[in-house]
């Protein structure tokens, strides 16, 4: 295989200053006619060469004159040039209805659209296809204005006309220079919900939100957020926006989220589309936070982009940290934050400890659509938090500020974010830097001694980060711990909060008069993205649940403590529950906090987290002791259940943090009602999914009885399929509800969902909502006959042939082989080596699947 290595950069021979794109657009047969200025980078002798994949030129001219002397090299076009700046013109032609890959110019719901980030630019035309070559584009489409009355392209609208065969024609231009990722164009029959956003300099700009007409009542929200995103990043940044026009479009079929294109958002419809009928709160929060994260992007990914694609994590981490801080404002704050770092503990610290860990700087690649990882993203979001907190908000500002003005307009590595914010501050960050280089997720040990005579508390804190992948022996990293220390008897605080930066493989730290015994609070807010280990008991747990004054240390107290008991319960067949359930109780009982906290806290740590503890996985045990646990928790709680249950009872839908937070308590409270064994639970879970007027109570009910047994599962999925069969977005959720199911019989419902007239592995996020979700279901797809295994390598190597960048996401869950028990491990080897040994299979399948063998 081919490795393209971080040492390698050289920068570009040629630089191409400016580009005119001329298409004429058809779904079985576009034309591309591409006119590049090009200018000899330095004083060396090398051709141009432009990056291709899949076409052969039609004509090359230079400076105006047709030559034949070029030749094609892996796909690219290579032509000799003498001078030191010439025009470029190639013609190419190419089927947007053929592409499966959705990468490049596609058709997806009769509509044109463009995906360009990371490679896809390169089979619309020949280009130097890589981040640090900026060019001012200007595009000019024609296309039959029946199919394709909309037109849109980067930047701003120059003009637009009708010719005389029914075909009509637009003109934009977009006056930043861009890299070729970030271009974009859609031909489409679209409407916009439109609206003005005022900059904080006092310029307009004209905001649009596309998608296919029946759906123009649901984009209110996302609109909505945009406007909110644009006014916090000048408030909390400093950012403005720049071009007089933005615009997002959505589609159906899209390998992603959403991405970023300069002025031409497109998105995944999952990420806009929204009504209280369809849409979960998850589903409206998670669309604010994607609006937010693209537009971000147009200062972290933009006006300031990466230099080669190690530097991914330069504007993806840094967005996510922005993205995460702009939800964090319009709710609360606590529960974003244990949202993301359940979600980066789900996603990333199990890549983290596995054959794909790699730096959030990576020194290697054969295909980069397999960087876009949760390690490049979410790992790379706690890294600029943990400088934000190290430098404290008015250190980390100024240096954000210098780092956008220093780099604006180019394209920029790591080191440059770094370096700006060490110049900003004065604070040195030479061993911070480790964070970049070292992959693997820190292992923190700490341990307090009190002597009650000297009044003596010593704190002893040791750090040591696994061996991954080609990095066996790791540095010590510098972990910013913020700690308290709590009176066990009087719940004082006898410490204050600080922030320990641990950069030694273990030190001490002293506190005096401490005059009663100590109980440690670390980590506070998940200051490190690091796991703790401590010696703290269940009592000590215990009262931290009920004490500490950090929300996201109370959370994390009562995660150890029905960590402690579930992972002892799968181990041995039995545990003492009493503690957790006290501490439930203890929780439930509290009238001071807020639902939606006491939502997060009460859930019990999911199959796969609890299966991370342990030294090997055994997925019937851990099933087994946490659906002991859920029914003892829910019998004994029972009263206060249903008490909690009746209490978050609303009159009508209302989309506000309050709102949601009860929503999602008294799901919660239904699904311990239903773990309980209570004779009138289906009934209840029929009652909340009837009598919904949300999709997320709806949704809530539909997911307690799929997993049960009841007669009302069947009539639950049957009213919800007929109502929502022509809903693509809540069809997922129907399939995606099934494939999470805790039911025997998973695999067999989720096998014969595969042959479903809905199902269709052509569109990700159908794959994703049956594929995606089975493999991630922990028993099911570990069923020890290897079925599950068997069932989703079928499913993938089919994919593959389709779409090979959203098949090699799906990889991970059998490459977690190490983890399991001898039988399994071979037989999840077994499932790589057929995918590996597959004839025609991807770079991105082969790359993901032989890693995992290793
Ligand atoms: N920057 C965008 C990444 C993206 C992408 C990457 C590979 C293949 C398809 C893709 N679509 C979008 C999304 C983002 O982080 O904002
Ligand atoms: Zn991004």
């Amino acid at each position: 295989p081919h490795v393209i290595r971080r040492e390698d950069y050289t920068p570009p021979d040629w630089q191409v200053p400016e580009i005119a794109l001329d298409f004429a657009l058809d779904a079985a047969a576009t034309s591309v006619r591409a006119t590049l200025n090009v200018v000899r980078s330095s004083a060396h002798d090398r051709p141009l060469v432009l990056d291709g994949a899949g076409q052969t030129p039609l004509s090359v001219k230079v400076d105006g004159v047709a030559v034949n002397d070029w030749w094609l090299k892996d796909g690219g076009l290579v032509i000799p040039l003498r001078g030191s700046a010439h025009v470029i013109e190639t013609e190419v032609e190419i089927a947007p209805e053929r592409n499966t890959q959705l990468m490049g110019l596609y058709a997806s719901g009769g509509n044109l659209c463009t995906q360009c980030e990371a490679e896809g630019f390169r089979r619309i035309t020949f280009f130097p296809d890589r981040p640090d070559v900026l060019s001012v584009y200007k595009v000019h489409m024609v296309a039959d204005k029946a199919r394709y009355p909309v037109l849109l392209a980067n930047g701003d609208p120059i003009a637009q006309g009708d010719l005389p065969d029914g075909r009509h024609w637009a003109d934009w231009h977009d006056p930043f220079p861009k890299p070729s990722y970030l271009f974009a164009l859609v031909a489409g029959d679209l409407v916009a919900n439109r609206a003005t956003f005022t900059t904080m300099s006092g310029r307009d700009v004209a905001l649009g939100i596309w998608v296919r007409a029946a759906d123009l009542a649901k984009t209110e929200h996302a609109l909505a957020a945009l406007q909110t995103s644009m006014a916090w990043d000048e408030r909390v940044y400093g950012r403005e926006y720049d071009l007089d026009v933005f615009n997002i479009v959505a589609v159906d079929d899209f390998n992603f989220g959403a991405m970023e294109n300069k002025g031409l958002n497109i998105f995944n419809s999952r990420y806009i589309l929204a009504d209280a009928d369809t849409a979960t709160d998850y589903d409206f929060d998670a669309i604010a936070a994607v609006v937010a994260h693209e537009y971000f992007h147009n200062w972290s990914g933009n006006r300031i982009t990466c230099r080669d694609w190690f530097q991914l994590s330069l504007k993806e981490g840094f967005t996510v940290f922005r993205d995460q801080g702009f939800s964090a404002d319009q709710g609360s704050a606590a529960v974003k934050r244990i949202e993301d770092v359940r979600g980066l503990r789900a996603a990333q610290f199990p890549e983290d400890a596995g054959p794909l860990a790699h730096p959030i700087r990576p020194d290697e690649y054969q295909e980069i659509s397999n960087f876009y990882t949760a390690t490049i993203y979410n790992k790379g979001a706690e890294v600029i938090r943990m400088i934000a907190t190290i430098l404290g908000p008015q250190r980390f500002r100024a240096g954000t500020d210098l780092y956008f003005e220093r780099f604006d307009g180019t394209a920029a590595t790591c080191e440059d974010f770094v370096a700006s914010m060490e110049a900003a501050s004065g604070v040195d960050l030479s061993q911070f830097r480790l964070w970049y280089s070292q992959a693997g997720t820190p292992r923190v040990t700490a341990s307090v001694a009190h002597d009650a005579g000297s009044g003596r508390a010593t704190l002893t804190l040791s750090q040591r980060t696994p061996p991954t992948p080609g990095q066996l022996d790791k540095q010590p990293m510098v972990l910013p711990l913020k700690l308290k220390l709590f009176g066990a008897e009087t719940a004082q605080t006898l410490a204050a909060e600080q922030l320990v930066l641990l950069d030694q493989p273990s030190e001490q730290i002293v506190f005096e008069g401490i005059s009663e015994r100590p109980v440690l609070s670390i980590n506070r807010g998940f200051s490190a993205p690091v796991v703790v280990e401590t010696d703290r008991s269940a009592a000590d747990l215990a009262f931290l649940s009920a004490h500490d004054d950090d929300p996201f240390a109370r959370y994390e107290a009562m995660q150890q403590l029905m960590l402690d008991t579930l992972v002892e319960s799968a181990a041995n067949g039995t545990a003492d529950h009493r503690a957790v359930i006290a501490a439930i109780a203890g929780t439930l009982d509290d009238a001071a906090l807020d639902p939606a906290f006491v939502a997060e806290v009460v859930l019990l740590p999911s199959d796969a987290f609890i299966g991370d503890q342990m030294a090997r996985v055994d997925p019937e045990a851990i099933f087994r002791a946490r659906e002991a646990l859920r029914r003892d928790v829910g019998r004994s709680l029972d009263t206060r259940w249903r008490a909690a249950y009746d209490a978050a009872q609303a009159d009508s839908f209302e989309y506000s943090p309050a709102a949601k937070g009860l929503r999602r308590l008294k799901t919660v409270a239904l699904g311990y009602i239903a773990a309980s064994g209570a004779a009138d639970a289906a009934g209840l879970a029929f009652g909340q999914f009837e009598a919904a007027d949300n999709m997320t109570d709806r949704q809530g009910a539909l997911a307690t009885l799929v997993s049960g047994d009841s007669p009302e599962r069947i009539a639950a999925l049957d009213i919800f399929y007929n109502r929502y069969s022509d809903n693509a977005l809540v069809l997922d959720k129907w399939f995606q509800a099934q494939a999470l199911s805790a039911r025997d019989d998973t695999l067999e419902i989720v096998a014969e969902l595969s042959r479903h007239r809905d199902f269709t592995l052509a569109n990700p996020n159908r794959a994703r909502a049956l594929i995606g979700a089975f493999s991630v279901n922990q028993r099911a797809f570990n069923a020890a006959d290897g079925a599950g295994y068997r069932f989703v390598a079928d499913q993938l190597i089919a994919l593959d042939r389709l779409n090979p960048q959203t098949a090699a996401k799906m990889i991970p869950p059998l490459g977690r082989w190490r983890r399991f028990d001898a039988a399994r491990a071979a037989l999840m080897r077994g499932e790589l080596e057929r995918i590996v040994a597959t004839p025609g299979l991807s770079k991105d399948m082969f790359e993901q699947a032989s890693k995992s063998l290793a």
